[in-house]
């Protein structure tokens, strides 16, 4: 098998990130490839404290620059911690988002702009980006009542519909631009036929090397 790879999963929550992102690294451990498997934000001691400040629904209101600094807090800690290491090293790394989230989330959700997140990207990434991004893409009242069940809501799943519209949209313009990277796979409908969805890309990730 050859070198490594960063592979991302994104989407707005309740799609099934974390279900798939789990299909994803146990389709690729079957067939021999050393997976780290990470999130953001977190993945580092001091990057899951981060994101408990970012997700705790009981911290005074966060003015959104807060919001996309400490994410790229986290990010910078978790790329030199753990990501970067692992693809020195030669291993997979499957992400649980990353900056498209930022994108989607800060910008078209909180309307900070794109030139302004590319500059902290390009700062804290250098020439860092996914091989491949998985967007899994729902309706947003599918999408948020597979999760709207759980007993206590986080900071972001306080927000309105029309700000999960609009992260939705931000990640299929995102997804239109790059479109070599990004796979777009459909994560409407029974969480079997999603999965043989993500098992079809996961074919062509193998296929292509
Ligand atoms: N955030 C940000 O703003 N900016 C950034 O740059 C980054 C993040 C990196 C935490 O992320 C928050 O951080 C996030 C954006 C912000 N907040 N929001 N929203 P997270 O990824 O940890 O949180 P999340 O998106 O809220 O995760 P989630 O709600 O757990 O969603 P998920 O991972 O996509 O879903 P899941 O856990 O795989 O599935 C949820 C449930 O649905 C579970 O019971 C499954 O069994 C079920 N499920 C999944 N698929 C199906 C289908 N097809 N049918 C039926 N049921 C299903």
């Amino acid at each position: 098998m050859t070198g490594s790879k960063f592979i991302t999963v994104e989407g707005i929550e309740g799609v099934g990130k974390s279900t798939h992102s789990r299909t994803l690294c146990e389709y690729l451990r079957d067939r021999g490839i050393d997976v780290l498997a990470t999130r953001e934000p977190g993945g580092t001691r001091l990057g899951e404290r981060i994101r408990g400040l970012l997700l705790d629904a009981g911290e005074p209101p966060m003015h959104p620059e807060s919001e996309l600094l400490l994410i790229f807090g986290a990010r910078a800690e978790h790329l030199h911690q753990v990501v970067l290491p692992a693809l020195a090293a030669g291993r997979w790394v499957v992400c649980d988002r990353f900056t498209d989230a930022t994108y989607a989330y800060q910008g078209g959700g909180r309307g900070i702009s794109y030139p302004r997140i590319a500059a902290l990207e390009q700062w804290v990434q250098n020439d860092l980006r996914p091989h491949v991004t998985v967007l899994l893409d729902a309706d947003v009242q599918v999408a948020l009542s597979r999760v709207r069940t759980r007993s206590a809501e986080d900071r972001f799943e306080r927000e309105s519909l029309d700000f999960f519209t609009r992260v939705r949209h931000a990640y299929l313009e995102l997804a239109t631009r790059e479109p070599r990277r990004f796979r777009v796979v459909d994560a409407n409908g029974p969480l079997q036929d999603v999965r043989r969805r993500i098992v079809a890309v996961c074919e062509g990730l193998i296929a292509a090397e």
